[in-house]
């Protein structure tokens, strides 16, 4: 083997957290069991033209049934720790009054079966599936959504408790405002920029109001935390106009939620680049100090940078105000199946932005991963080589990002499971264990006993 001999250099520090994770939509299916009433992804993917194949989280990988065989594949892979989110809808089927005791068994299951393999459970309180009563009450443009949210984090913290080792309250905003609510590719698909700007605000007062449910509900020692998918935001060239570009960005990308969650602030020059679509009335005295409720450590999920210049973007845009001002520019080189550049040091460049700009936060990657189209050989082993490229190339650059001082504690990788993939349905998969859809099925792919192969030397070769 003529590689140099880097196995100390790679290898990660003790303790570190070595995770996979999902989402209760993308894998439970049981969409109308015990209780459980339609999130506004249901109606989403039931509605014609807005999913490809016209696929739905119906049935998906048949999680709910299938939670024990899953837990197993985890304890096999030999993750210290295991990613998840709670479906509202499933708890609290109208988002309203006392909880669904047989929708909070599923969790309460799903946490003693992780406990009893060895694994920490990570939970995320909302990953998307809004109920659609509460939509149907205005959604997430309506402040009283945040309210409902920290009722709903309270009820399942005081069943849950302190066996969950950390609870994420939103997994990216962002998307769930701005793509829900302003590019409409997401549920509940509407295009109404003013609204996702609302959202997003709402956002960080639910995010601090369960912050807050939170700590009342549980043991000192849990940790509380927030994921974020940053934006990764670099300038076709350094002219003064692409710079201007890349800042209008990282306002509405980035620093619409870091400075409320992190400073008890709105970025002034988010305030006034919108200022011709809103005045942000809707954020009232108050808010900002309860969004920035102290939290524990800042999750970050990662998968490809964002290049842009001056110039215009088609609308409807998830860019309010930026639509006449910016470009994206197709970033060059590999691509995943999505179309998403590859580029792993995007990852090093917001993981050490975040250890400059937030020094005294613990970080973790809570999402990474790619989709690609893997094969079967004859035999049934299910090859995956650019994932395993893919993730290799990112855990470098989280290796290097810790080297270089940014307090990174864990990985978790996007997905143990194929699942069901947003607006792209079944047709992109994510796992590190392949689903046969049709018989539900689990294979491991290469990725699989590859990553096992990380965790268990901790770290790289
Ligand atoms: C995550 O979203 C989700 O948390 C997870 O459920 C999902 O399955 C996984 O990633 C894979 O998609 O929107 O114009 O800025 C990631 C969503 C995709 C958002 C890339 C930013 C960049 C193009 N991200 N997207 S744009």
């Amino acid at each position: 083997d003529a590689r140099p001999q880097t196995t100390a250099e790679l290898r990660f520090p003790g303790g570190f957290r070595w995770g996979t994770a999902t989402a209760a939509y993308q894998i439970e299916g049981a969409a109308a069991e015990d209780g459980r009433t339609p999130s506004i992804w249901d109606t989403f993917s039931r509605a014609p033209g807005r999913v490809r194949n016209g696929d739905t989280g119906d049935i998906a990988a048949d999680h709910y049934h299938r939670m024990d065989e899953d837990v197993a594949l985890l304890k096999e892979l030999g993750v210290t720790d295991y990613r998840f989110s709670v479906a509202w809808p499933r708890v609290q089927p109208t988002g309203r009054g006392p909880a669904v005791q047989r929708g909070l068994d599923f969790y309460r299951r799903l946490v003693d079966a992780l406990l009893a393999a060895g694994i920490r459970p990570v939970a995320t309180l909302y990953h998307w599936d809004l109920p659609q009563e509460l939509e149907n009450a205005g959604g997430w443009p309506q402040r009283d959504t945040a309210e409902r949210f920290a009722e709903y984090a309270r009820i399942v913290a005081e069943v849950l408790g302190d066996r969950v080792a950390t609870w994420t309250t939103l997994n990216e905003p962002w998307c769930a405002a701005f793509l829900g609510y302003a590019s409409g590719v997401h549920a509940p698909g509407r295009t109404d920029p003013v609204a996702a700007l609302r959202a997003a605000h709402h956002f960080n007062l639910a995010h601090g109001l369960a912050t807050r449910a939170l700590r009342d509900a549980l043991p000192r020692r849990s940790e509380i935390s927030l994921t974020l998918n940053l934006h990764a935001v670099r300038p076709l060239t350094d002219s003064a106009a692409d710079l201007d570009a890349v800042r209008r960005i990282d306002a509405l990308g980035n620093r619409i939620f870091l400075d409320p969650v992190f400073h008890g602030r709105l970025p002034a020059d988010l305030v006034e680049d919108t200022a011709a679509l809103t005045d942000w009335s809707f954020v009232r005295d108050g808010d900002l100090a309860t969004a920035s409720a102290p939290i524990d450590s800042l999750g970050i999920n990662y998968y490809s940078p964002t290049v842009v210049a001056a110039g215009s973007c088609d609308t409807p845009s998830p860019w309010p105000g930026a639509e006449e001002r910016v470009r994206f520019v197709p970033a060059p080189g590999p691509r995943t199946a999505m179309d998403w550049p590859v580029d792993a040091d995007g990852l090093y460049e917001l993981l050490t932005r975040l250890r400059d700009e937030l020094p005294a936060t613990p970080l973790m990657v809570t999402e990474n991963g790619a989709a690609y189209d893997d094969y079967a050989d004859p035999s049934g082993a299910v090859h995956d080589p650019e994932r395993v490229a893919y993730l290799r190339a990112h855990l470098h650059a989280v290796h290097r990002a810790i080297a270089d001082g940014a307090k990174v504690r864990g990985y978790f990788l996007w997905s143990l499971l194929d699942n069901f993939e947003w607006a792209y349905g079944y047709s992109k998969r994510f796992g590190i264990v392949h689903v046969d859809f049709a018989t539900q099925r689990r294979t491991a792919k290469d990725s699989a006993r590859w990553y096992a192969r990380v965790i268990g030397r901790g770290g790289l070769d």
